[in-house]
């Protein structure tokens, strides 16, 4: 006879404690929404975020649930006409990973992709960004959340809105609201291209 069946000590765990991110998928227990901007002004831009989402679908514990739309958006922070356009996108992912662990990976992603960290706001071929964790608000300086500039940043609203228009920003209310008090001049959905969920 099966002893763990027999056992009254042993109790199954209700199906309610155990959320199913996908039918097909690995089943993860209490997954947190986080929220990664993508950004590249180097190199084949599109190849790099494509190749970027594809790493984060590669992640063990990490779902990519959605893809934004690309937008080509004049770099932010610097002496306009120095660095060529940014390509950014959103990706929305639920994740067993803890958000150190979050960001380990994305800097690994980064360096797989050559990221060279030099001055900052210089040119790179890649940035991943963690833009929301749950609604973990935290100024930990090594991972301040939400993403300390998001909240000014079209570059990142835009795309969030378009894949999730009832997002908030943790503490800082919601998205649509920031976005309508932002400036998208130097903004522009490129609905030419278009990235893909990970295989
Ligand atoms: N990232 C920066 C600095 N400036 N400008 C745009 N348009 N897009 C970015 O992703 C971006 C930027 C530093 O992370
Ligand atoms: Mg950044
Ligand atoms: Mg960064």
């Amino acid at each position: 006879m099966n002893q763990t069946q027999s056992d009254p000590t042993v109790q199954p765990v209700p199906a309610s404690v155990v959320e199913t991110v996908d039918a097909a998928d690995v089943t993860l227990s209490n997954p947190k929404w986080a929220v990664i901007a993508l950004g590249a002004n180097l190199g084949n831009r599109l190849e790099t975020l494509q190749g970027a989402v594809d790493a984060l679908g590669d992640t063990p514990g990490l779902r990519v649930k959605a893809v934004s739309p690309v937008y080509e958006t004049e770099p932010w922070g610097v002496e306009p006409g120095s660095q060529p356009s940014y390509f950014n996108a959103v990706v929305a992912l639920k994740t067993t990973l803890p958000p150190s662990s979050l960001l380990e990976r994305g800097h690994a992603i980064e360096e797989a992709f050559h990221r060279v960290r030099e001055e900052r706001w210089g040119a790179r071929t890649l940035d991943v960004d963690i833009i929301t964790y749950a609604d973990v608000v935290s100024d930990d300086p090594v991972l301040t959340l939400p993403h300390p500039r998001a909240h000014q940043r079209a570059f990142v609203l835009a795309p969030w809105h378009d894949i999730d228009p009832e997002a908030q920003l943790p503490g800082l209310g919601p998205v649509a609201a920031l976005l309508a008090g932002l400036d998208r001049t130097g903004i522009t959905a490129r609905p030419d291209l278009e990235l893909h969920l990970p295989e």
